[in-house]
């Protein structure tokens, strides 16, 4: 199999989890056209017409879109160890943990990716600190819900991990870093002692330790676009 994605991105990570926790042979391919990149997305278009990452191909050449969608097959297809928890509850708190990721915790961060790609000039305060506080606002949803045993839910790696590492990396350590505003965990003790403990757990340390030098891999080409620009306009 081959699974195309971007180290930098969230929702690939938690692809990648399944293929490490599962030892699965897939080839990891970063498609041209993304992040700070200015190439064209080219044939990725035809592989995945949606042109977002991730995209899983399989050996016969049929080609998955859409993280969670990706997951779930690979569950099914590649069932030990499992991913999901065993009981309705713990399978259903998976999947809310992961939806509060993908439709709250990562729309709050939009604004300031696009900032982040834009001169410092356009980093007004009102909309550094209005994107900070949803960002904050949506991490208490994961607060209301995480798990209190090392892991997101039950005491076990699951797809909720996966799902919610790479935000953390991203809403706890780069926009703080990069746009001064507060750490957004120590007003969440729940989700604090949760970012703790699952940097333990030998497969959520790689797939944090690939997001953080991804984001700075991404962050200096960034720079010396914008270098090459200022130059360029003098
Ligand atoms: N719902 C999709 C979201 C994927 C997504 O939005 N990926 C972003 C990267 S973070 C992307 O490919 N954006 C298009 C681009 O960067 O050109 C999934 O879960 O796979």
């Amino acid at each position: 199999m081959k699974l195309y994605q971007t180290y930098a991105s969230p929702f690939p990570t938690r692809v990648r989890l399944a293929i490490y926790a599962k030892g699965l042979d897939v080839e990891i391919i970063e498609p041209p056209g993304f992040h700070a990149s200015t190439e064209a997305k080219g044939d990725y278009l035809k592989i995945n017409p949606i042109g977002r990452v991730p995209t899983l191909v399989l050996d016969d050449g049929r080609a998955l879109p859409e993280s969670e969608v990706i997951c779930e097959y690979l569950e099914d297809a590649f069932p030990e160890p499992a991913l999901r928890p065993a009981d309705a509850w713990g399978r259903a708190r998976m999947r809310l943990l992961s939806r509060i990721c993908d439709f709250y915790v990562v729309m709050a961060m939009v604004p300031l990716f696009n900032l982040s790609g834009r001169s410092r000039r356009h980093w007004t305060p009102e909309v550094v600190e209005g994107a900070a506080t949803k960002v904050a606002e949506a991490l208490g949803y994961l607060e209301a819900y995480i798990g209190e045993d090392g892991y997101a839910v039950g005491r076990a790696l699951t797809q909720a991990d996966g799902a919610i590492v790479p935000q953390l990396v991203l809403a706890a350590e780069w926009i703080p870093t990069v746009f001064g505003t507060p750490d957004p965990l120590p007003a969440l003790p729940k989700l604090a002692a949760y970012w703790r403990a699952i940097q333990a757990d030998p497969i959520a340390a790689r797939l944090i330790r690939e997001t953080r030098d991804a984001i700075a891999g991404v962050a200096a080409q960034a720079q010396e676009q914008a270098k090459a620009q200022a130059e360029a306009a003098v």
